[in-house]
């Protein structure tokens, strides 16, 4: 039996916004969370022990991350090294630079020639030693349309074509692939890869252009043993017969508010001769919270707005816009949580907000961001004058309109020569 640990979409350097400064470190500590989480995997891994870790790409946000970032991805894998757990390093979207031009942000393991790692940057198949014995790997990074096709195939084409071209080439390289395979070995499928049947995550607003999606019956082979993938963060299982399993084990933490609701964790694959069983592990990991509270609807407030009370719950009007909020915010767990509070209200609600006292309340939360949205105001009501059959000209039109605004009155002169001048073709000054 081949025992895998298979873990994907690390981003380690997202998401800063939704941390603070760790005084202690001076780090920022969604950092530190996601150094956390990511070594609680390597931890797992190192504890069974497995055999070999396949990782499924996206490591950082970007091919470029700063050292500090680098260095604490380094940190952890490094420990897979030391037990001698073998580890593929898939290329994702996000490890490339340039597209794929210009290496990607995990080839420096290859460069430095680190025992026992692999790195995947293109389609080709790995025979790896582990303990138990011998497996193959093949890998399938992310791929463009530079991957497999030139220039001057794609010139003509729509991007719906090239997609199909590039499925065409996909599906006979990875033939070769299969048949070049040692049947009596087992097998596994690396892929960074977007599948048509997936539902999707935060990685559809990560991504800068949109990328090729890949048809399930392509990977869903009985070749494979396993088919590990990356690049969707929700974690799910695309093959129900599960003959392959074909799994996203989802991102190891969560990147932004898009994966509030979805479990975080990695997936632990035992493989022996006719059967393959694998479990989704969960992490505990930082919660995500949205607050949403409508007070637009709520009567308009009988306090007024100059009493330093008023914002205080008044008990013959108990349902002041501030209490409403606040009591959003005590019936929701924030402890410790990245707290989102949205609220929309009216402009006439505006004074009876303390957001001073907001922040008080959101206290507990790791942090947090408050974002009121006015809600727009009905229409202002046509000046009964100008209805569409109006005999008026366009000027007695503008007067009409202005008559109606007081707020205008000072550039109502100003206003009516502009249009003139507009009227007669000439650039007003
Ligand atoms: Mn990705």
């Amino acid at each position: 039996m081949i025992k895998i640990l298979h873990l994907s979409d690390i981003h380690i350097g997202s998401g800063f916004s939704h941390g603070r400064t760790n005084p202690e470190t001076g780090c920022n500590t969604r950092l530190e969370d996601f150094q956390v989480t990511l070594g609680r995997c390597i931890d797992r891994a190192i504890a069974e022990p497995v055999d070999l870790v396949l990782f499924g790409g996206d490591a950082f946000p970007d091919a470029t991350p700063p050292p500090l970032i680098k260095e604490a991805f380094a940190t952890q894998f490094r420990r897979l090294v030391e037990a001698q757990i073998p580890t593929v390093l898939l290329v994702g979207n996000h490890d490339q630079y340039s597209q794929g031009q210009g290496g990607a942000s995990l080839g420096i393991y290859r460069t430095l020639g680190i025992p026992g790692f692999v790195v995947g940057d293109r389609l080709e198949t790995h025979l790896i030693q582990t303990r138990p014995g011998a497996i193959q790997v093949i890998t399938l990074p992310w791929l463009t349309r530079s991957t497999l096709l030139t220039r001057p195939e794609t010139a003509e084409l729509s991007l719906e074509s090239v997609n199909q071209l590039l499925i065409d080439k996909l599906k006979v390289a990875l033939e070769g692939e299969i048949r070049r395979l040692d049947p009596a070995l087992p097998v596994v499928l690396l892929a960074h890869v977007m599948v048509d049947k997936a539902s999707l995550g935060a990685e559809r607003f990560l991504a800068v252009g949109k990328g090729f999606t890949v048809p399930l019956s392509l990977l869903n082979r009985p070749c494979f043993d396993y088919v590990a993938l990356g690049h969707v963060h929700k974690h799910q299982n695309l093959n129900p017969s599960n003959d392959p399993p074909v799994v996203y084990p989802g991102s190891i933490e969560r990147v932004d508010f898009s994966e509030e609701k979805e479990d975080k964790g990695f997936v632990l694959i035992e493989l022996e001769q006719d059967r393959v069983h694998w479990e989704f592990c969960p992490l505990s990991v930082r919660s995500f919270c949205t607050i949403k509270v409508d007070i637009s609807k709520l009567d308009p407030p009988k306090c007024d707005p100059a009493t330093p009370d008023s914002t205080q719950p008044d008990p013959s009007q108990a349902r002041t816009p501030q209490a409403e909020i606040l009591k959003a915010i005590a019936t929701d767990q924030i402890q410790g949580a990245v707290v989102r509070l949205i609220y929309q209200l009216r402009p006439d609600q505006l004074d009876y907000i303390d957001t001073g006292k907001l922040y008080q309340a959101l206290e507990p939360a790791h942090s947090f961001s408050i974002q009121p949205e006015l809600v727009s105001q009905l229409a202002r009501p046509r000046a009964p004058e100008l209805k569409a059959n109006s005999s008026l000209d366009p000027i007695e039109s503008l007067k009409t309109y202005l008559k109606g605004r007081e707020d205008l009155q000072d550039l109502e002169l100003e206003l009516v020569a502009a249009a003139q001048q507009l009227l007669a073709g000439e650039v007003p000054d």
